[in-house]
């Protein structure tokens, strides 16, 4: 009888065949849950709360020509201003009450010192509820070394209850008429985490995967992997689920052995005490967002085993 097409693709040769190929093409537009992130569309996308006045900078930019700044407005002196956002993540409430969304944002900003006198630019992250009550905050602190764009990143998973996110770009200053801090190239990520479908056993009981570190963009993906058994372990990793018995192929599969990821990326694990690691680096820019990224071990030994799946989708 021979072979059917769809099971050829996975057999032992194949594998071993693209163990060396190692990478996860990015096939999408890279996406922002900020609206003008950036400053590129003028102050579009943004509120002035305190009525303080907030323009744009085509001086002192990051990226592209324009960035934001607290600059000229309000009265002559101590004043503070600031810009913000709103992002509505309601649509996850169910994934973020499951505690399985990680909140990622990054950006630059910058305070200019003069003559002895800063004026101190921030930003703050509000992860609020239904009733817009803050339940966690991240504050990025002045930037400084003062006179140069500094990077900001935070990564944190969004508390149960979470709903909306507000951006806040504060500014003040203590004399003059300008209040010079900046900001440019802020992007605003959720990534969905979460372990799906179900493994098989192999000698030491099923492959387990758990997080090592959350998949957040431009940062890197983390995996630890127990109960393998010493055999050959890969990581196979894919954009595509899939539901392929592995029994047929004669590796020693059980019935209960099904393969849920495409091989789109396959990676040999090292193993040490039926443990191992696996990460992937993810790009900050035109690389994941909104695909489903999807990771399962395979085991070949003297019982193969295969672990459930552990799924990602970056909005
Ligand atoms: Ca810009």
């Amino acid at each position: 009888m021979s072979k059917p097409q769809a099971l050829s693709r996975f057999s032992f040769p194949v594998v071993v065949a693209v163990v060396a190929l190692s990478s996860v093409a990015p096939v999408a537009a890279q996406t922002n849950l900020l609206v003008n992130g950036g400053a590129e569309a003028g102050l579009a996308g943004w509120v002035d709360p305190l009525g303080g006045g907030f323009n744009v900078s085509t001086i002192t930019v990051h990226g592209g020509t324009q960035a934001f700044t607290a600059g000229v407005g309000g009265p002559t002196g101590a004043h503070n201003q600031e810009f913000r956002q709103d992002v509505s993540i309601a649509a996850m409430a169910t994934a973020i009450d499951a505690g399985a969304i990680t909140v990622t944002f990054a950006g630059f900003g910058r305070t200019n010192e003069a003559g002895g006198a800063a004026d101190p630019g921030r930003v703050v992250l509000e992860f609020r509820n239904s009733a817009g009550t803050p339940l966690a905050t991240y504050d990025s602190g002045v930037f400084q070394p003062f006179n140069a764009w500094q990077p900001f990143r935070e990564v944190r998973q969004a508390p149960v209850g979470t709903r909306s996110l507000r951006v806040r770009l504060l500014g003040s200053r203590q004399v003059g008429v300008s209040t010079d801090c900046f900001f440019d190239d802020m992007v605003l990520h959720c990534t969905d985490w979460r372990l799906v479908g179900t493994g098989c056993a192999g000698a030491s009981g099923v492959p387990a995967l758990a997080l090592a570190s959350p998949p957040a963009p431009g940062g890197t993906y983390g995996l630890a992997v127990s109960s393998l058994s010493g055999g050959i372990a890969f990581m196979v990793t894919g954009l595509f689920a899939q539901s392929l018995p592995l029994q047929p192929l004669g590796l020693e599969f059980g019935p209960a052995c099904v393969g849920q990821v495409s091989l789109d990326d396959v990676r040999l694990l090292a193993q040490s005490g039926g443990l191992a690691s696996w990460s992937l680096a993810l790009p900050m820019a035109g690389g994941f967002a909104g695909l489903n990224l999807r990771s399962q071990v395979v085991e070949l030994s003297a019982v193969s085993a295969v672990s459930n799946v552990a799924s990602v989708v970056i909005h």
